[in-house]
């Protein structure tokens, strides 16, 4: 029994997708929670409702679209991803495996195929963390690892909440958080990096993701006049930043190649061209595959920052936004994504993911795995992120055949 997603349909579903936050340069820009986000949800919901699935709303907000099974009992076996996108982000990075789930349903819809357990589909709040600082928020916590009231209550630039914004978008749902257990849980998603292009293969069984820890950095030295202030008596903030952002990069290289950090977001106060900024705020991402050197370099970073604001004359405050360590997944799902690979004869290799991703907080309480297509040059988190129709459509038929072999074995 099988059945075979339909590639124009899938690429049709991503166009329109992207159509809703289209950037100038043919990126996306749908932040967590806004109304662009609400837009791209009720298109999710409106085509999941057309394949004849059922909708449930969380009061994180997770979305969860389910085609019923000829058990209603049974575990679902699940896919999804997420929405929401970077300020100039891509087409592909999280909607790929929103919109792979639901061809995954319409292709089985196609196929007249009923399976034993119900399949569904996810698109999980505020993947990318790019409004509210810390980024899986709705699959961290539908995993018991961060506590609904602490993420409802996270704030964003200009003091909205978690909890308002969802109520403004009309999608503060009624369901439990993490009420259901998952059969096993699969998520398709482009690499974001160029090993799958350079080798010239379509898919990566990925067996885990690096760890990853993030801060923000909060400096207080002494607002002054740009004219007046001499240099020896400033106390100033975003120069302090500015050199403690250069020794985190200097010590990114001592643990080459794996380890990276990444100071992405910067807000001087108070941001004005002629005043020596007594405030500076920025963030700190760091990841690398293994936890101990995670520890080292936190331990590392929080020194020489330590040592550079005495010398500066300026408080520094370090506070944590995610500690994630290394993530494996599944065996069993890891074997699933290589046998339908085999028996489709598609080439693939294993691979670890350096990108975080849902299923690296769903890993936590359900067997796990992810499915990586290639994507353009490796690039995303950019406009110019881009993907084949034909890889896409392979990931997507890799996750349909290990979804209907899983809901019915
Ligand atoms: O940051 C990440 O790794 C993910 O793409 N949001
Ligand atoms: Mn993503
Ligand atoms: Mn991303």
């Amino acid at each position: 029994m099988s059945a075979h997603v339909n590639q124009q349909r899938l690429w049709d579903s991503l166009m329109r997708l992207a159509e809703i936050g289209k950037t100038a340069k043919g990126g996306v820009g749908r932040i967590a929670l806004t109304d662009l986000d609400r837009q791209g949800r009720d298109l999710f919901c409106t085509w999941a409702r057309d394949a004849g699935c059922e909708i449930r709303t969380d009061r994180i907000g997770n979305i969860f679209a389910r085609r019923p099974g000829r058990n209603p009992d049974a575990a679902p076996v699940v896919t999804g991803s997420h929405l929401d996108s970077q300020p100039l982000g891509g087409k592909f990075d999280g909607a790929f495996g929103v919109m792979a789930g639901l061809e995954v349903i319409r292709a089985l819809n196609d196929a007249g195929i009923e399976t034993e357990a119900p399949i569904e589909v996810v698109d999980w709040t505020d993947e990318e963390g790019a409004r509210f600082a810390a980024g899986c928020i709705g699959s961290a916590v539908f995993a018991g690892m961060r506590p609904l009231d602490e993420a409802l209550a996270l704030i964003d630039a200009d003091g909205i909440s978690v909890e308002t914004a969802l109520d403004e978008i009309g999608y503060a749902g009624a369901a439990a958080v993490g009420d259901i257990d998952f059969k096993a849980y699969f998520e398709a998603h482009i690499e974001q990096g160029p090993i799958l292009e350079a080798e010239g293969l379509p898919i990566g069984a990925v067996l885990g993701a690096q760890g990853q820890r993030c801060f923000m950095v909060t400096l207080v030295g002494e607002d002054g006049h740009a004219g007046t202030l001499p240099m020896a008596k400033r106390h100033d903030a975003f120069m302090a930043a500015a050199e403690m952002s250069l020794t985190l990069e200097a010590l990114a290289s001592t643990y080459e190649p794996a380890a990276v950090i990444t100071v992405g977001h910067v807000r001087v106060v108070p941001n004005s061209r002629n005043t020596v900024p007594g405030r500076c705020v920025f963030s700190i991402d760091s990841r690398h595959p293994d936890e101990d050197t995670l520890e080292r370099m936190e331990a590392e970073m929080t020194g020489t920052m330590q040592a550079i604001a005495d010398r500066r004359g300026v408080a520094l405050e370090v506070a944590p936004v995610t500690r994630a360590a290394p993530v494996a997944f599944n065996p069993v799902c890891i074997d699933a994504v290589r046998q339908a690979c085999q028996a489709r004869q598609v080439r693939f290799i294993d691979m670890h993911s350096g990108a975080g991703h849902d299923a690296c907080k769903i890993a936590k309480v359900a067997p796990t795995g992810m499915i990586f297509v290639p994507c353009e040059r490796g690039i995303s988190h950019n406009e110019a992120e881009n993907a084949r129709p034909e890889d896409l459509a392979t990931g997507a038929q890799v996750l349909l055949d290990v979804m209907l072999a899983t809901a019915n074995n």
